[in-house]
């Protein structure tokens, strides 16, 4: 029996993940890197550092560890001038409907985002009361697809993996659900995230009563 949702931030309770992608863009035009929307969906998810290898290894550019940090806070000052204009209007329709609704009936919520800066994009919009428990990227070691933010974040909720439900758009956040042996919905395309139970275009369409066919 579902006890708990876990909700992804970027790309699920708001469209973050394409600020994120064009503060990328932004970063692989300046050293001349090709960078696509179909090869941003491999950084939805994971790290900042690792996004920044994965751009990086796109070009087949080689830099020091110093530079890579420099470059990776350049994209994080972009990144966060787009969250700091942000609207709380921005967040998915019918997302907070739906918290309320789980809520209503004992289900707890949880966000896990990898994100470090996910605690002010929940304040932007003014959801931190919608959630039960905030795990983001400063908390963990591992990022997705590792499961260490999902588990911890169903740890700190008082609710074992299998009664955990992970709402996600990242391929890499799938296989973490799944890894920590939870059962998941894919928020976006079945082609990127056929692994998990169920795929959903939209997280606002789902309903409460959908847990149980999972
Ligand atoms: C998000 C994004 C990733 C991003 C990561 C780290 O994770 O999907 O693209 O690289 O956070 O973000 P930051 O640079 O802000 O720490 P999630 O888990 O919310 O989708
Ligand atoms: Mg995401």
């Amino acid at each position: 029996m579902t006890k708990a949702c876990i909700f992804d931030l970027d790309g699920v309770i708001v469209d973050t993940a394409h600020y994120h992608f064009l503060a990328w863009k932004r970063l692989a035009d300046e050293l001349g890197i090709r960078f696509t929307v179909e090869d941003n969906e491999r950084l939805k998810g994971v790290s900042r550092m690792q996004s920044m290898e994965i751009l990086l290894g796109l070009g087949n550019v080689a830099l020091s560890q110093h530079d890579k940090e420099t470059l990776a806070n350049k994209k994080n000052t972009w990144f966060v001038d787009y969250v700091e204009r942000m609207m709380p209007e921005e967040i998915y329709p019918g997302v907070k409907a739906l918290l309320e609704q789980l809520r209503k009936q004992g289900i707890k919520t949880g966000l896990a985002s990898s994100s470090k800066n996910a605690k002010t994009v929940i304040q932007r919009l003014h959801i931190e009361s919608y959630f039960d428990v905030v795990v983001d990227g400063t908390m963990v070691v591992h990022s997705k697809p590792d499961p260490e933010i999902f588990l911890l974040a169903a740890s700190k909720l008082g609710v074992d993996s299998k009664d955990c439900v992970v709402f996600e758009d990242a391929e890499a956040g799938v296989e973490a659900a799944l890894a920590a042996g939870m059962k998941c919905v894919g928020v976006g395309s079945p082609v990127q995230l056929g692994k998990a139970q169920r795929v959903i275009e939209k997280t606002g369409q789902f309903k409460p009563a959908e847990l149980e066919q999972l």
